[in-house]
């Protein structure tokens, strides 16, 4: 990192309140080892510091949450902040993110590799968006380049950050950076916890979900589209997991995975193949400017259930099932011209 860059950073810092909160958006490895590191670079800055985070804990994050004893060391968001609290943002730069809940915020530190909102940059604040493969090489970049001493389990967490959102240096986000971060940060941390976070096993649940995936596919004009039909809040990431399985599918150019979450929300995981296609404004055209967010080949939309069903959801499997069809007609309908 350009040491302007890390001087610029050490001066917004010196200038932030004594209690720096790091908020995460979604609940991934990437943001987890992000806000981890981040800690780490702010406290060896003198400050004090909380992370929270917004939602629940996905089944798929919880062998994360309890190899490095997280929720020791988060806390979850509360409905409100103190006003004196300093924001920092990691892998998210919306500053009106619906899954925060608290409203619209001003972040001073803001570290993101998801094209979005461009946060202007001032005197006081310090903006890194860059398309790189994740959140974590960016932090750990900076950490590095300030001296600040890794522990085994930040690093860990950190390297765990860039395999996953990589999707282990296959995904095509990934840059040079990501490789040599991820070499750096093993250099302190610990094989067979990194193991043991990539390589726990998965429920049975995650095998029912792909039984309606399967059943529900829908394939136009190079754009699949499938349903996980009714799952839970815990549930959640294991469409993101089916979406990068399913991309290996020939011929498609554009994955639409969605579910039913908790019978409250329609929760959307995309994928595209093609650069022609601008994922993040295809989503939230359709599914609203708060409510989808995307980097160039993966996004997703979050949109409360009565928005986008015309109907009510029943209470008999056979008025859910109805529902569920008629959700598949609509989203076929609206992605039909993408
Ligand atoms: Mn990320």
């Amino acid at each position: 990192m350009e040491a302007e860059r890390v001087e610029k950073f050490r001066q917004v810092v010196s200038k932030c309140g004594d209690t720096i909160a790091i908020l995460i958006a979604q609940g991934d490895p990437d943001a987890y080892g992000s806000a981890a590191i981040l800690r780490k670079i702010l406290e060896h800055l003198g400050k004090s510091v909380i992370v929270y985070y917004a939602g629940t804990v996905s089944q798929l994050n919880r062998a994360m949450f309890n190899i490095f004893s997280l929720e020791r060391d988060f806390d979850h968001l509360p409905k409100q902040l103190p006003p004196h609290f300093t924001i920092a943002l990691v892998d998210s730069s919306m500053v009106d993110d619906n899954r925060l809940g608290i409203g619209v915020i001003d972040p001073k530190i803001v570290i993101d590799h998801h094209r979005g909102d461009k946060i202007p940059e001032n005197d006081d604040n310090w903006i890194l968006i860059r398309d790189v493969g994740s959140a974590c090489s960016l932090v750990a970049d900076l950490a590095f380049a300030l001296g600040v001493p890794l522990d085994k389990d930040t690093a860990t967490m950190g390297a765990l950050g860039i395999s996953n959102d990589t999707d282990s240096f296959e995904a095509k986000e990934t840059t040079d950076l990501d490789r040599k971060m991820f070499a750096a940060l093993m250099e302190h941390g610990e094989q067979s916890d990194f193991m043991e976070a990539r390589k726990y096993p998965l429920p049975a649940r995650y095998y029912d979900i792909w039984k309606s995936v399967l059943d529900t596919q829908r394939f136009q004009q190079g754009t699949l589209i499938v349903s996980g039909g009714f799952i839970s809040e815990k549930e959640k990431d294991f469409l993101a997991r089916i979406a990068n399985n399913l991309m290996r599918w020939e011929g498609v150019e554009l994955l639409i995975v969605w579910a039913i979450v908790d019978d409250k929300k329609f929760v959307v995981k995309a994928r595209t193949h093609s650069a022609q296609k601008l994922l993040g404004e295809i989503l939230k055209r359709i599914f609203g400017q708060n409510n989808a967010g995307a980097k160039t080949w993966a996004g997703g939309a979050e949109v409360p259930l009565a928005e986008i069903a015309p109907v009510e959801l029943g209470t008999t499997e056979t008025s859910r099932q109805h529902f569920l069809r008629i959700l598949i007609e609509i989203m076929c309908y609206k992605f039909d011209k993408e």
